[in-house]
C-alpha cells in the first residue's frame, strides 16, 4: 500500500500508527506547498486518487483508496491488532479512546483548516480575518476541554488511558504540535505537556516526529 504524506501534515498520526505497528508500506511525499512541478509530482499523483486533494491519502494494493487521517489510523491499527494501539472492542477504554480521537478529527481539525485556509470559507476576503479570530478562540476552548478530559481517566499516567498508550495519543500530539505556536497557555497545561513528552519520545516515534518537522518539545 502507498501512503501519501507531507511534512507537518495530517499524515503524521496514521504513519506513526503504521510505524508503531511495524506495518510495511510505500511512502510518497505529496508536497502541496511546493511550486516546482518536479517537487509537486507526488501531490499531483495524490489528486488522481483523492478528489479532495488532501493529505493523507492511502492507496491499497487493490487500488481502493482510504482518505481521512482518523480512518487511516484506525485501519492501520486494525491490520495489526497485536500491537494493541486500540483497547479491545466493546471496552469502556475503547469508547474513551474513540470519543477523543473523533473530537480531534471532527471538531478540532476542521477548525484548524478554517485558520489555515480562511479564504476558502468566506464570500469576500475582508471576512477572513474575523473568521481566523473566531477559529482561534474555538481552538483555545477545545484544548481547555481536552486538558480537563485528560484529568478524568489518565490518573498518574501520561496518556489518554493512563499508563496505556493508544493511537489517540499520537493524534493528540500531532494536532497539538500545530497549535502550540503563539499559544503559550498550552505550555502551562500539565496534562497536555505530559502526553506530548511521553508520546514523541517513544523510540519508534521520535525519528518520525523529527522528520515531520513538528517542532521541539514544550
Ligand atoms: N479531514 C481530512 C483533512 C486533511 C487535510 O486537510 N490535510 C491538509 C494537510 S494537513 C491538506 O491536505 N491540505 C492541502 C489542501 O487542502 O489544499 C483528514 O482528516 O485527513
Amino acid at each position: 500500500m502507498k501512503l501519501y504524506w507531507n511534512l507537518r501534515c495530517g499524515s503524521f498520526a496514521p504513519e506513526a500508527v503504521a510505524v508503531e505497528a511495524g506495518l510495511s508500506y510505500e511512502r510518497v511525499r505529496a508536497d502541496h506547498r511546493a511550486s516546482d512541478p518536479a517537487q509537486r509530482a507526488g501531490y499531483e499523483e495524490l489528486k488522481h486518487h483523492n478528489p479532495m486533494g488532501q493529505i493523507p491519502t492511502l492507496v491499497l494494493d487493490d487500488g481502493r483508496v482510504i482518505t481521512e487521517s482518523a480512518a487511516i489510523a484506525l485501519w492501520f491499527a486494525e491490520l495489526k491488532p497485536e500491537a494493541a494501539l486500540l483497547p479491545p472492542p466493546g471496552s469502556p477504554e475503547r469508547a474513551w479512546a474513540l470519543r477523543w480521537l473523533m473530537y480531534l478529527a471532527c471538531e478540532i481539525y476542521p477548525v484548524d483548516l478554517l485558520e489555515s485556509y480562511p479564504e476558502r470559507y468566506v464570500a469576500t476576503p475582508d471576512h477572513a480575518e474575523a473568521l481566523v479570530l473566531g477559529a482561534n478562540a474555538r481552538i483555545d476552548r477545545d484544548w481547555e476541554i481536552i486538558e480537563q478530559a485528560l484529568g478524568e481517566r489518565a490518573g498518574e499516567g501520561p496518556f489518554w488511558l493512563g499508563e496505556t498508550f493508544c493511537l489517540t495519543d499520537l493524534y493528540t500530539a500531532m494536532v497539538l504540535a500545530w497549535h502550540r505556536e503563539g499559544r503559550d497557555h498550552l505550555a502551562r497545561s500539565p496534562k497536555l505537556q505530559r502526553l506530548l513528552e511521553a508520546t514523541i519520545t517513544r523510540p519508534k516515534i521520535a525519528p518520525l516526529w523529527a522528520e515531520y518537522d513538528l517542532g521541539a518539545r514544550f
